[in-house]
């Protein structure tokens, strides 16, 4: 499977948050890719390294021909359980450093606030670039204003690379995220906090695709 053409086919991107899950991070994903999400990354603040390089290999085993999987932030876990690439802020590892780390098969994304930022990120060398947040949300406490989903299109105008997008998306709010030019959306809370995350997830796929399909 070339994971990185089916990065430019992705619509919901699953990202993990342990202290917000109602079931865990391994069932969230287990029910995300069986709901037919194609992405995830491992995002984890809060465990020891051995614990997530555990965690990691157990999620990689979840994904494998069936999704991307990436690993926030942590290139050393990402290399140690070899996974389809990292997820990266504007102030983690610089990303020419992570692609010599990595070598040019795996997939980078990096998280941008404006255009000027997502230029820069294609132009490094980023895989897809992870705009946020979209709206205001208290799952990361310094994420900032949203910047609203009419801001969408100009980055998606500009790039060439897959426009992802994070930030207070739910399902009432994700059709004009869509509408406004993402090609995929991060849900964090909205699906972590849920109580059939199968059946949520599964509801935000159809949504993205329908609103695809008519833009
Ligand atoms: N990064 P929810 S916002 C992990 O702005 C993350 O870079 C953000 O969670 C950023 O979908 C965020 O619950 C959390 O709002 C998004």
């Amino acid at each position: 499977m070339d994971k990185k053409k089916l990065l430019g086919e992705i619509d919901f991107y699953l990202v993990t948050d342990s202290g917000l899950s109602k079931k865990g991070s391994l069932s969230d994903v287990r029910n995300a890719v069986e709901a037919g999400c194609r992405i995830v990354q491992y995002r984890e603040k809060d465990k020891s390294t051995k614990e997530m390089v555990e965690e990691a290999l157990l999620i990689k085993g979840i994904c494998r021909d069936k999704a991307i999987f990436l690993v926030n932030d942590r290139i050393d876990v990402a290399m140690a359980v070899d996974a389809d690439g990292i997820h990266i802020g504007q102030d983690d590892m610089p990303i020419q450093l992570a692609r010599q780390l990595l070598g040019s098969d795996r997939i980078i994304g990096l998280t941008v606030h404006d255009l000027g930022e997502a230029l820069q990120a294609e132009r490094k060398g980023a895989d897809y670039v992870g705009l946020s947040p979209i709206f205001g949300t208290s799952t990361k406490k310094d994420a900032g204003e949203g910047i609203g989903p009419e801001r969408i299109r100009e980055v998606k105008d500009a790039l060439s690379i897959p426009v992802v997008t994070i930030g207070g998306i739910n399902r009432k709010n994700c059709v004009s995220v869509i509408q406004g030019g993402a090609d995929s959306l991060v849900a964090i809370s909205a699906v972590v906090c849920s109580d059939d995350v199968r059946k949520e997830t599964r509801e935000f796929i159809d949504l993205i695709r329908n609103t695809k399909r008519n833009r």
